[in-house]
């Protein structure tokens, strides 16, 4: 690194706190810069590790992640031993310990600090510490700082459209510093008191002095902004940091000339005075002191940031500019002035031929974020998902287009709901109530199911919710409980092609198949299933026609002549009036009727019934404490 710099082309930050925007913009200067490396080596960001994905130009990079706090900035450090630049976005009240902790790691010289509102007892320090060892802190509350063509920080110089105007993608010969004045200056005159404490800088200010120095000079070399919190040594602390940048730049060769911003409030600016009176600078200064405008207020006011606030005649803009005036400093009149008094003081030195022409480059142009491009309206991306059941994207969530408010307001219930996600429209009560019916009934079975026995089985090895929930489901299937849609589809396509209960059972077993829907482990002809009675009796009285029941239950007459186990059970029973129910409510056209059946919409009611009483298998498992569940040996037939 050349005398004086503090930053190169080879510069690399961690960047304490994960903020997507501030990374990608320093990672879209490196690339507008023509840097071979990304500046930021590593990312230290509270309760997560791994890697975070970021473009470097079109190529997406993973930058390292560091869980945040002390030990592991230490870690973090270590890990990226080129890294001597420490980014910190946390927030004011914990900037200071995680800064000091980065001043205190051997590999860091440089540290940011971006929070505004750190307290003044810890900033001192911070700054005492920084100097005993060699080190630089900027800030707090300071947007940043650049060093064209080569680093900058965060959010510095704003927009990549900002930074290609102001052409900071490579140097010119301007150093610049400035108190980080907020976006609300104007002129002489900062127009707003105060709002916006606890915010990071956004540095509108120096944004602003970044594209006046571009339009009249060769543009900046470097730009910092010291930060604008106040606390009592700032004289010494924040302004002898200026006046440091000031002297450094001196020393650099590259800078031909120093712009400086102050502001009223505090004497930061007479370090300054002093360091010219005593010629310690020999490259020309141009400086305004903003805030000329306070002598219009009555009382004190505080402007822009926390230092912002006159205190006194010495303290005044005018004063100040008259001091830097008188010690040498080209001070204009106004700040409408500024840009005229720069542009002054740069052509001079080019006529007396200090400053050689910059090599204009050309940069590289940035690929746009697609979803920035997509909602310019720039680009159209195909879509990788359709849906058409929900959408949640406007005030509140609708199903199937009803909005969520209206199907609380008209005391609709689960089945309304289901007929929404699942069949895509409005059902009449009975057909809503029959559904809440299939899933009060199939809710449980017991613990001896098969489902509740691997739920309990698998709650009983201490495993969690969903764990013990789907081990049950996954019993579901053509034997237990999800034979709902293969008894649709058979009892449908025997009953429309007319076949007789003797011809769809004999032929079935021709084929080797069970009819789905027939058949149970414990009920019996002589002790029915209560629930195939109830949903029965419920289709009889409120369906306009029960033809598919009925002929399952002319089926259940013939198998039960083969055998008393041969029962219609409740996947028959509710296999059979689904199909009564879409071909009787009108509501479906046959052809969706078929899709129904063909996709197999009805096993659904069985699964989600029955996750009901599974997730109740589990609490009980677990409330009664019940230990690891072992097969008793006696209950196994050891066979060779
Ligand atoms: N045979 C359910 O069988 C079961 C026959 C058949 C023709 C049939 C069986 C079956 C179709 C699938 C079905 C849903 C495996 C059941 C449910 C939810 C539950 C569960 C709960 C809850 C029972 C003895 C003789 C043999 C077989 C013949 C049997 N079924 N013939 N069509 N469907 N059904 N599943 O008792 O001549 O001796 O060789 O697969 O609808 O899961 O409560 O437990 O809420 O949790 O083991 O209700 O019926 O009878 O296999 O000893 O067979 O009957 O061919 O004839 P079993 P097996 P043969 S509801």
């Amino acid at each position: 690194m050349a005398t004086g710099q503090i930053f190169s082309k080879t510069t690399q930050a961690l960047f304490y706190n994960y903020k997507q925007l501030p990374i990608q913009r320093m990672l879209d200067f490196d690339f507008l810069c023509g840097r071979e490396t990304p500046s930021v080596a590593g990312i230290i960001n509270p309760g997560s590790e791994g890697f975070q994905k970021l473009f470097f130009g079109q190529e997406e990079i993973a930058i390292p992640v560091h869980s945040a706090w002390v030990p592991f900035i230490e870690a973090a450090c270590t890990a990226h031993p080129t890294a001597d630049v420490f980014i910190n976005f946390a927030s004011f009240r914990s900037a200071a310990a995680s800064s000091m902790a980065a001043l205190k790691q051997p590999t860091i010289r440089v540290v940011a600090i971006i929070a505004e509102g750190v307290p003044e007892s810890d900033t001192k320090q911070l700054i005492a510490y920084a100097k005993a060892n060699n080190k630089v802190v900027i800030g707090p509350a300071t947007v940043g700082g650049i060093q064209a063509g080569a680093f900058k920080i965060g959010d510095t110089a704003g927009t990549i459209d900002n930074i290609i105007q102001c052409k900071l993608y490579r140097p010119g010969s301007v150093g610049f510093v400035s108190k980080s004045v907020r976006d609300h200056f104007n002129s002489s005159c900062l127009l707003y008191a105060y709002p916006f404490k606890n915010e990071a800088s956004t540095g509108g200010m120096s944004n602003e002095l970044y594209n006046t120095i571009a339009r009249v000079t060769d543009g900046i070399y470097e730009g910092i902004a010291i930060g604008g919190d106040v606390f009592p040594g700032r004289h010494f602390l924040i302004m002898s940091f200026a006046l440091t940048i000031s002297l450094r730049y001196n020393d650099v060769r590259p800078v031909k000339m120093i712009v400086v911003l102050g502001e009223l409030g505090g004497r930061d600016e007479y370090s300054l005075v002093e360091a010219l009176k005593q010629g310690k600078i020999n490259k020309p200064v141009v400086a305004w002191v903003s805030g000329t405008c306070a002598r219009l207020f009555k009382s004190e006011v505080q402007f822009g940031h926390a230092g912002a606030k006159s205190g006194g005649e010495m303290e005044s803009a005018q004063a100040k500019n008259q001091a830097l005036r008188d010690a040498g400093a080209v001070v204009p009149t106004s700040f409408e002035a500024f840009e005229g008094a720069i542009k002054e003081a740069f052509d001079k030195l080019v006529e007396e031929g200090k400053i050689t022409a910059v090599k204009e480059v050309t940069p590289p142009q940035i690929p746009e974020d697609l979803n920035i491009a997509i909602k310019s309206g720039k680009v159209r991306a195909p879509t990788h998902i359709i849906s058409t059941i929900s959408d949640d994207r406007g005030e509140e969530p609708a199903y199937a287009g009803v909005p969520m408010s209206s199907i609380v307001e008209q005391g609709l219930g689960v089945g309304d709901v289901i007929s929404l996600l699942w069949f895509k429209r409005s059902l009449p009560r009975y057909c809503t109530r029959f559904i809440e019916i299939c899933i009060m009934l199939c809710a449980d079975h017991g613990p001896c199911v098969s489902g509740a026995h691997n739920t309990i089985v698998t709650a009983r090895a201490g495993k969690d919710l969903v764990s013990s929930l789907v081990s049950g489901l996954l019993t579901i299937g053509p034997r237990f409980g999800g034979a709902i849609d293969d008894a649709a589809r058979y009892f449908k396509d025997a009953y429309d092609r007319g076949l007789t209960p003797y011809e769809f059972v004999e032929s079935m077993k021709k084929k080797g198949i069970r009819v789905p829907g027939i058949g149970h482990r414990i009920k019996r002809g002589d002790n029915r299933d209560k629930r195939v009675e109830l949903l029965q009796r419920f289709a009889r009285s409120n369906f306009p026609n029960v033809k598919y029941m009925e002929y399952a239950v002319e089926v259940e007459t013939y198998t039960l002549s083969k055998a008393n186990n041969l029962v219609l059970n409740v996947d028959g029973a509710i296999g059979s009036l689904f199909l009564d129910l879409l071909a009787g409510s009108g509501m479906f056209t046959k052809q969706e009727i078929d899709e129904i059946v063909g996709i197999g919409y009805l096993n659904g009611l069985f699964v989600l019934a029955r996750s009901i009483g599974l997730i109740g298998h589990t609490f009980d498992q677990k409330r009664l404490k019940q230990p690891l569940y072992r097969h008793p040996w006696e209950d196994v037939l050891y066979t060779k």
